[in-house]
């Protein structure tokens, strides 16, 4: 199971909207298949394993990283499969959420005879999917904030320059967040004042570019942006009333429209999730101004935050990274958890996960 998640890797900058999953073909102690599922469309894992074992699937063990499909998607189910080919017991980290799948797939294997466990290595399972299983479990995006701060807490001087805190090592770990996202999550503030490309920029070109999405209550993304320039869909969510005049312009330059109802004035997060979350998005990479930060993080959307701190001081009227509290108690203060932490160059980037409270 260990070398399943290893395969299951694979994927990760290419699956989407699929999860990643892994299999291996284990038979009288020796590995006699191993696959990895690596684009929607394409085999699934337990397919690729199937197939490299050939005759010897016959008495293996399969270990696959999710339990195996009942259904017939883009392909057909992974469970017939395994059957079909004589293979006698399969061992799964974990059950699939998909609500087409949901036990299923474990039902028809050991309808069939064939000898199902579950849960080995559930945990590290669930960490290869947090998009895929957010999802299909709770109907919305796994919401990842990226920002980068310097050592007081401060995302760019009084005048607004920003560029850069953080060098280049931290900047290319960036492009990776980038690349593995459903999406990439900016405001209309950050596209006016610092008109980003917003495809990620990698020596090898990926398989698939992220959704960029822009919030843009009234609609005022300028038509010649320069996101419009770069590989990727490009969604702009506005609010029902915002004005019509603009529509025409930006749906030529390549840009879906997308109306919310909003709260009131402004654009409602649970609704745009949802909204993501029906459009097949997992994981969504939020690189936005403080404000946008500050709404999601009282919203409780945020469930990482991707901290890159630089070892500078901007000083104390310098732009904060986040506005919260007022706090009188420091019992009441959200604490995070630290999920990783690792050195950039001469950043060191955090990966926090808000704690159950
Ligand atoms: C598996 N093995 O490797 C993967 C599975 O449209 P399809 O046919 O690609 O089906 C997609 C669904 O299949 C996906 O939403 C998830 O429930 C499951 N993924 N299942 O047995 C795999 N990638
Ligand atoms: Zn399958």
């Amino acid at each position: 199971m260990a070398e399943a998640l290893v395969l299951a890797e694979l994927g990760l900058y290419s699956t989407h909207p699929n999860p990643c999953v892994g299999a291996v073909l284990v038979k009288d102690g020796f590995v006699v298949g191993r696959g990895a599922h690596l684009q929607a469309g394409k085999p699934h894992a337990e397919r690729f394993a199937l197939a490299e074992a050939g005759h010897a699937a016959r008495g293996a063990t399969a270990y696959v990283t999710l339990e195996p499909c009942s259904h017939q998607g883009r392909t057909p189910p992974c469970a017939d499969a395994l059957i079909a080919a004589g293979v006698a017991r399969v061992v799964i980290a974990m059950r699939d959420p998909n609500p087409l799948v949901a036990g299923r797939g474990v039902e028809r294997l050991r309808a069939a005879g064939v000898v199902v466990e579950e849960g080995c290595l559930a945990a590290a399972a669930e960490t290869l999917n947090p998009g895929f299983l957010q999802r299909m479990r709770h109907g919305r995006p796994w919401v990842r904030l990226k920002q980068a701060m310097s050592l007081d807490g401060r995302v760019a001087l009084a005048n607004g320059q920003s560029q850069w805190l953080t060098g280049e090592a931290a900047r290319a770990d960036v492009q990776q967040e980038r690349a593995r996202a459903s999406a990439i999550l900016v405001g209309i503030g950050t596209v006016l004042a610092d008109n980003p490309r917003l495809a990620p920029r990698l020596a090898v070109a990926p398989r698939r570019y992220p959704v960029k999405i822009v919030l843009d209550t009234h609609l005022r993304t300028p038509p010649d942006a320069a996101l419009f320039g770069t590989p990727g869909e490009v969604w702009i969510c506005h609010h029902q009333n915002a004005p019509n005049a603009a529509q025409g312009a930006l749906r030529a330059a390549g840009a879906e429209l997308l109306s919310c109802r909003g709260t009131g004035e402004g654009l409602d997060w649970q609704e745009v999730m949802t909204m993501f979350a029906q459009r097949e998005m997992n994981d969504i990479l939020v690189e936005a101004g403080p404000s946008i930060a500050a709404s999601l993080f009282t919203a409780g959307l945020v469930d990482e935050w991707l901290l890159y701190v630089a070892p500078l001081l901007l000083g104390q009227d310098a732009r904060p990274v986040l506005v919260t509290g007022p706090y009188v108690n420091l019992a009441e203060v959200p604490r995070w958890s630290v999920i990783n932490t690792t050195q950039l160059g001469d950043d060191i980037k955090w990966t926090l996960r808000p704690q159950e409270r």
